[in-house]
């Protein structure tokens, strides 16, 4: 079990981010890719939007949609659309293997702090296409401080240096967490507080995945085609280890001790986020910016 080598494992526990290719399976993120295909569908029919561009593949048609109204990104991210194919991918083997091996226990919860991108080449519109350097461990309360959350990068198409790929500081993570600003694109860190080491550039193929440390410093590049960047990032950590967004939903993924305990309904994924979200986030921000 484990599609990691030993020194895959020891490179991610030096330097806090691990690029591995070939984690996924095309299986695995075909229903994903499948479920979005579909939302998009519905939603440019929604907008009514003139051309629908049936024709066109997944890493394009986005693109193509979004250019008559950005409206079609409204509501797209992962816990709004709640697609049961989503919710299946959050105990996708291949991938909990790896962060098993990662973590050091079968004991996991999948994090809420979850997104989709779909990065297309005009940045103006949502924030989250364009993320300035940061850590995640500055967008959790504190009381994550110790939780080892692993950070999983996940493209839906290749990403490569053209299409706006991550950058990623290695070893930075012993640092622990640098002071932040806010900005436009989020939480960042404060430039002169940004370690000047040279960054891992993320290139990695539909199929890998980029683990990170939540303390190692990495950012998104702007996108210069006119295809669209898909990617997916999810964050697990041991189960009973605080999130830093006590308010929103976290299930158990994987459990030796307790199978029953793995979430496995998706209405009560489905409910539990709906619930979590019809309510008043508190007034204490998640993003840890002075
Ligand atoms: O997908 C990107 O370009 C940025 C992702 C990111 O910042 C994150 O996963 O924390």
């Amino acid at each position: 079990m484990g599609r990691l080598t030993e020194a895959q494992i020891a490179q991610f526990k030096t330097d806090g981010v691990l690029v591995a290719e070939g984690v996924l399976d095309e299986a695995d993120l075909a229903p994903v890719i499948e479920g979005y295909t579909r939302w998009i569908d519905t939603k440019a029919r929604e907008l009514g939007l003139t051309d629908l561009h049936e024709g066109l593949p997944f890493d394009k048609r986005f693109a193509w949609l979004y250019v008559q109204n950005r409206a079609i990104e409204q509501g797209m991210d992962v816990m709004n659309t709640r697609l049961p194919e989503f919710f299946d991918f959050l105990r996708c083997q291949n991938l909990l293997d790896a962060v098993q091996q990662l973590l050091g226990t079968p004991e996991l919860i999948a994090s809420p702090i979850q997104h989709i991108r779909g990065k297309v080449t005009d940045q103006s519109g949502g924030s989250y296409f364009n993320v300035p350097w940061h850590q995640d461990a500055a967008v959790t309360w504190e009381e994550a401080d110790h939780s080892e959350i692993v950070t999983c990068w996940i493209p839906l198409v290749d990403a490569t240096v053209r299409n706006g790929c991550m950058e990623i500081l290695p070893g930075v993570w012993k640092q622990g967490l640098l002071p932040h600003t806010s900005g436009p694109g989020g939480a960042t860190i404060r430039p002169d507080a940004l370690p000047d080491t040279p960054p891992i550039i993320g290139a990695v193929k539909k199929g890998g995945v980029i683990f990170m440390h939540r303390c190692t410093p990495h950012h998104s590049t702007p996108n210069l085609t006119d295809t669209v960047r898909w990617s997916l990032d999810l964050r697990f950590q041991p189960t009973g280890t605080p999130t830093g967004r006590p308010w929103l939903p976290s299930f158990v993924v994987r459990s030796q001790a307790d199978p029953a305990s793995v979430e496995t309904d998706y209405a009560a994924w489905d409910t539990a986020w709906a619930e979590a979200l019809a309510k008043p986030a508190p007034q204490k921000s998640a993003h840890r910016t002075m």
